[in-house]
């Protein structure tokens, strides 16, 4: 039987509740912060504060923030609140000139994220009596087990197909007859674009619901996928430094995502003064864990734009809303659903030894985005015969995928054929923002 809620007294209960249980655990994970992480002690001894002074949500400004970089540095055991025994998985996403951030598990940890997943499985029609097609990748990246994990706790019956390989996608959402579908939104639009090339109808397949993100995606788009695989769309949020999908998620209501508050509490700062905005201010968001045991992190910075708003939802949860992401505050780029910086991109034209003239183009063709890295050869290296160009642009582009995990198309160019800018480079021409994708 299908239920409305996955733990509903939790996730309906009133805003005094919600606000006196963040009360509790901000204490405790302050205090357990400032105790097992050496790292944060010190920031927070730099700015004078002690867990005695934390007594609730309201002290939170109190507390010094976290930013990706922090991540960096204390690469990788650094930010570790917990013996590694007590550990049991890690998961990483992609960072700046090979230093990956990483973030650590325990089973405790597993546990409270796939009840995060299974609430937003819920919250999109699924049940027991579901076949939910997982095709986030697996592995490092979070999409894939987390999701996995979701499905499991509710008991859905799990296809961990993970991304990729879209003929045998299609053969067992068909034959097994899959009715939750979960991979990133562009993937949806190219499941449901074969589909069709295949002479199916959207009425052939059992979908009824997917849940999407790790990207940016718009209004159109989610009309679009609804309509080609003829299902509800629902968007999904959350990054891996704070576990992964889940951190918020859609209901029927699709205008917005419930921010799982018993977990985690939500800021909106000014990007550039760190002042907490009120509620319905656009702004960079900022999470603090409020159960984590292996990776507590308190006031992480995403960098990711959005707004908050208490306003009553239909659907009865009472945890605050989320926008979609309208923009981030840094240069990161998501391609294809996976996070790339300029500066990782620098790193292989300077370990390959080209000079870091280069711009990068991203479009979004038949729903699925296009990566070009236009890059100039060296003077003293410079060819004009396409075979040696080609295999120069092979060579470039495996040195990328190593880095990336995806594969841009390269072009090399002669040299000076990019223009030279006068104030600060433009590295990165995003051609998706026509189509109001902001990120
Ligand atoms: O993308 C976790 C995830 C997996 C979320 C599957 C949803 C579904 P990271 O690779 O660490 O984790 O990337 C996190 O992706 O800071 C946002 O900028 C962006 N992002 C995540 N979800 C959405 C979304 C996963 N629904 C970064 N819409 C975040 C727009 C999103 N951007």
């Amino acid at each position: 039987m299908s239920k409305k809620y996955f733990q509903p007294e939790i996730e309906t209960m009133s805003e005094e509740w919600i606000r006196k249980i963040q009360d509790e655990k901000l204490v405790k994970q302050v205090k357990y912060v400032y105790d097992n992480v050496e790292y944060y002690r010190n920031l927070m001894d730099e700015k004078g504060v002690k867990p005695e002074d934390i007594h609730g949500v309201e002290d939170l400004h109190k507390l010094p923030f976290l930013k990706k970089d922090d991540l960096r540095e204390a690469y990788p055991y650094g930010l570790l609140a917990t013996d590694l025994k007590n550990c049991v998985r890690i998961h990483s996403t992609s960072g700046t000139t090979g230093k990956r951030v990483v973030a650590f598990y325990t089973q405790h940890d597993i546990d409270l994220w796939e009840d995060c997943c299974a609430r937003a499985l819920v919250a999109a029609g699924a049940s027991n009596e579901d076949v939910c097609q997982v095709c986030y990748g697996y592995g490092l990246f979070t999409g894939g087990s987390g999701l996995h994990g979701g499905s499991h706790k509710l008991g859905s019956l799990t296809l961990p197909m993970s991304s990729g390989n879209t003929d045998r996608q299609i053969q067992f959402m068909m034959d097994l007859n899959s009715t939750i579908l979960c991979c990133t939104p562009s993937y949806a639009a190219y499941i449901g674009e074969t589909l069709k090339e295949k002479g199916y109808k959207p009425e052939d397949n059992k979908l009824k619901a997917g849940i999407f993100g790790a990207e940016p995606w718009t209004e159109e788009m989610r009309r679009d996928i609804e309509k080609s695989l003829g299902i509800k769309a629902y968007d999904i949020y959350g990054l891996t430094e704070l576990s992964g999908p889940g951190v918020a998620f859609e209901c029927e209501e699709q205008s917005g995502m419930h921010i799982n508050e018993d977990h985690f509490i939500a800021e909106v700062i000014d990007p550039n003064t760190g002042e907490v905005l009120p509620l319905g201010s656009k702004g960079e968001l900022v999470f603090t864990s409020l159960d984590k045991e292996a990776f507590p992190l308190l006031r992480y910075r995403t960098r990711d734009i959005c707004v908050l708003s208490r306003k009553k939802c239909s659907c009865g949860r009472t945890f605050v809303k989320m926008t979609k992401p309208l923009g981030r505050s840094d240069d990161m780029m998501i391609i294809r659903g996976v996070n790339v910086f300029p500066s990782q991109i620098e790193a292989v034209l300077l370990n390959n030894g080209y000079a870091p003239n280069y711009q990068i183009i991203l479009d979004r063709v038949n729903n699925t985005d296009t990566f070009d890295i236009n890059v100039e050869m060296n003077p003293d290296d410079f060819s004009d015969t396409p075979k040696v160009i080609t295999a120069k642009e092979k060579q470039l582009q495996a040195a990328m995928k190593t880095m990336l995990g995806i594969n841009p198309k390269i072009h090399l160019l002669s040299p000076k054929s990019i223009t030279r800018s006068e104030g600060k480079a433009v590295r990165v021409i995003d051609n998706r923002k026509r189509l109001g994708i902001t990120i």
